[in-house]
Order: C-alpha cells, then sequence, then structure tokens
C-alpha cells in the first residue's frame, strides 16, 4: 500500500517511521511520503490561508495551493489513490472503514489546519477519485495530522504481514462488535490478587464461554449502545441469561 500525506507540519508525522509503522516500511508492505504543502505555494510568503468568504473567526486554506498539491502528489501511478480529508465535521472513522480502506492500493491524507481547507479543492478532487471527509472522535483537535497519524496506524495493522500475530487483528475489540474483556499473564498472583481460576483451569470452552461473558459484560457498562446495534442473531442463548 502507497500513503501519502500532504501537511504543513511535515515533522507532525515523524512517528510514522517508528515501531510497527517504521517496520511495515522497512519490510516494504507500505511506502510512504510526507509532503510539505508550502512546496506549492508561489508567493514569498509561502501563505496557506487567507480570510473567509462571509466573515467570521480563523483562516481558510486557499484551494489553488491545495489543488496544485495534489494533482501533483496524485498524478501519474496506474492506481486511482482515495484521498481522506481529517476533519471535525466528518463522518465517524471506525474499525470498518479501516478494514475498507485496508482494501485500497493507495491513500492520500490531506491534513487541513485552521477552519479548514476551501470546499471546492474537496469538491473538485471527487470527479476524479473517492473522498472521505472523517473524523476520529467528538473533540476538536488543532489539525489533521495526529488524525491522520490514528488512521494510518489503524489501517497498517491490517494488512497481511504487518502484525506478528494474524489473529490479533481478528480478535480486536470490534471485531465482533463487543469490547475486549481483561487479559492477565504472570505472575499468578499479583499483590493478593489472583489471576481467575478459569484462565488456568486448561478447559477451552469454559474460557471461551468466561471471555464471552466479560466482553459483553465490560461492552454493557461502557458502551451500551454497541450492544443495541449488534444485528439479531448475535447473541446466543447463553448471552442472554448475561
Ligand atoms: Cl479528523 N481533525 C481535527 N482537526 N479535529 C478532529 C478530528 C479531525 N477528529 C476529531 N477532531
Amino acid at each position: 500500500m502507497r500513503i501519502d500525506v500532504i501537511t504543513i507540519f511535515p515533522d507532525y508525522l515523524n512517528p510514522l517511521r517508528e515501531a510497527l509503522l517504521g517496520k511495515a516500511i522497512e519490510r516494504e508492505r507500505i511506502s510512504v511520503g510526507v509532503h510539505d504543502l508550502r512546496d506549492w505555494t508561489h508567493d514569498v510568503h509561502r501563505a496557506v490561508d487567507d480570510s473567509p468568504y462571509g466573515g467570521g473567526p480563523g483562516m481558510v486554506m486557499k484551494p489553488d495551493v491545495w489543488g496544485e498539491a495534489l494533482d501533483e502528489v496524485g498524478a501519474a501511478q496506474e492506481a486511482t489513490p482515495r484521498l481522506i480529508v481529517p476533519t471535525p465535521a466528518g463522518r465517524p472513522f471506525d474499525q470498518k472503514t479501516a478494514v475498507r480502506w485496508s482494501q485500497d492500493p493507495w491513500l492520500i491524507f490531506a491534513c487541513g489546519r485552521y477552519e479548514g481547507i476551501d470546499q471546492r479543492v474537496i469538491d473538485d478532487a471527487a470527479t476524479r477519485m473517492p473522498v472521505d471527509e472523517v473524523s476520529i472522535g467528538d473533540y476538536v483537535l488543532v489539525g489533521g495530522e495526529v488524525a491522520a497519524l490514528t488512521m494510518i496506524e489503524a489501517v497498517v495493522r491490517l494488512l497481511p504481514g504487518v502484525l506478528g500475530n494474524p489473529l490479533s487483528a481478528e480478535q480486536d475489540s470490534f471485531s465482533d462488535g463487543l469490547l475486549e474483556g481483561p487479559c492477565y499473564t504472570r505472575p499468578e498472583v499479583w499483590r493478593d490478587r489472583p489471576v481467575p481460576d478459569v484462565l488456568r483451569s486448561g478447559n477451552h470452552a469454559a474460557i471461551a464461554r468466561w471471555r464471552r461473558d466479560q466482553a459483553l459484560e465490560r461492552t454493557y457498562h461502557r458502551r451500551p449502545e454497541l450492544l443495541s446495534a449488534l444485528p439479531e442473531g448475535d447473541l446466543d442463548k447463553a448471552d442472554r441469561k448475561q
């Protein structure tokens, strides 16, 4: 997978080169390009923003600069890129979105700052490529960079050969619509707290049942709306006793 990020703060994306994402680059599972938006300015001030039509606070990112940047970064290659625009005004990004994007050959992230990017940039790009305006949650960040990092990490860990153990991705929280329950490792007793007996019983059916019950209980307390959203038939008889 190819991933490009356009931003006025390229250094913000440095964590991409660390840990799991860095390994994925080394192993050539992904190739990453981070581009400085100001490279496409033509004036001495290298201006990327201007005041909003209609008035109001803040500044809007200029369409001409973004237009040229997207033309160049999105040019050539056989594939069509998907353009992703992080914005608090976007559709919610979730695990389903990550799975869908992980099938794409090429993602371009357009990170806005200030009040946002002139809407015509997005509308124009949408005539040539799929465009998703997405939010990572109901709070406001100062720019799209951290949101892009978040989404890139969620997508890249799903690519084959990126996680050491592919079962990790299959058994994630959300993969069955529930939160994952608690987990334990050695020692067997720590500060007078024992590991739950069932996990040391060797009874795999009982362990699976216990984990399912823990996931249901945790989801009920922390994210009740996830339980109501489960498709009919996802809860079996034993689940309903919970
Ligand atoms: Cl994607 N961008 C910004 N700037 N703020 C956000 C966000 C994105 N998602 C939540 N808040």
